[in-house]
């Protein structure tokens, strides 16, 4: 059993597509075990998204993630890292596979709706950004 991260991101929640982002992923059989509602500091976001700093899109994106409410998730489930990147699509939604969620949602390349962690080491760090153990329902 794998955990990852899953932001539902301020395009998203904006737009009201909580809800859908939630039934494709556990009609997948991606099981959340966390969940909440956050608004993002410039600051924590920049802290979210460190390895990116020296990006050029580094201070755009961090403006973007603190725009307004996120939902956070921890989802469960075999392969569940992979499988959430497969439910999401390619960064680029222009380059997202038919069905997922950027190519039917997302309207920019930084505006793409969703984040989905992308390895084991980065979900353990972004859960544990989020998230304290007893926030986390793994029984
Ligand atoms: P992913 O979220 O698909 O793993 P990353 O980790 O390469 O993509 O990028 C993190 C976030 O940075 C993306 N979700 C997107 O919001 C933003 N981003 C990535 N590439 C660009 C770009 N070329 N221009 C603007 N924003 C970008």
């Amino acid at each position: 059993m794998e955990r990852t991260l899953s932001i539902v991101k301020p395009d998203g929640v904006a737009r009201g597509i909580v809800g859908e982002v939630v039934k494709r992923l556990e009609a997948d059989n991606l099981k959340i075990i966390a969940m909440k509602m956050i608004h993002m500091t410039k600051a924590q976001a920049e802290g979210f998204y460190a390895v990116h700093r020296e990006r050029p899109f580094f201070g755009s994106l961090t403006d973007f993630m603190s725009s307004g409410p996120a939902v956070v998730m921890v989802l469960t489930g075999e392969n569940a890292i992979h499988r959430y990147r497969e439910l999401m699509g390619a960064t680029n939604f222009k380059e997202a596979a038919e069905g997922t969620i950027r190519r039917d949602f997302a309207t920019d390349i930084e505006k793409n709706v969703v984040h989905g962690s992308d390895a084991p080491e980065t979900a353990a760090f972004e859960i544990g950004y989020f998230f304290n153990a007893f926030e986390v329902n793994a029984r």
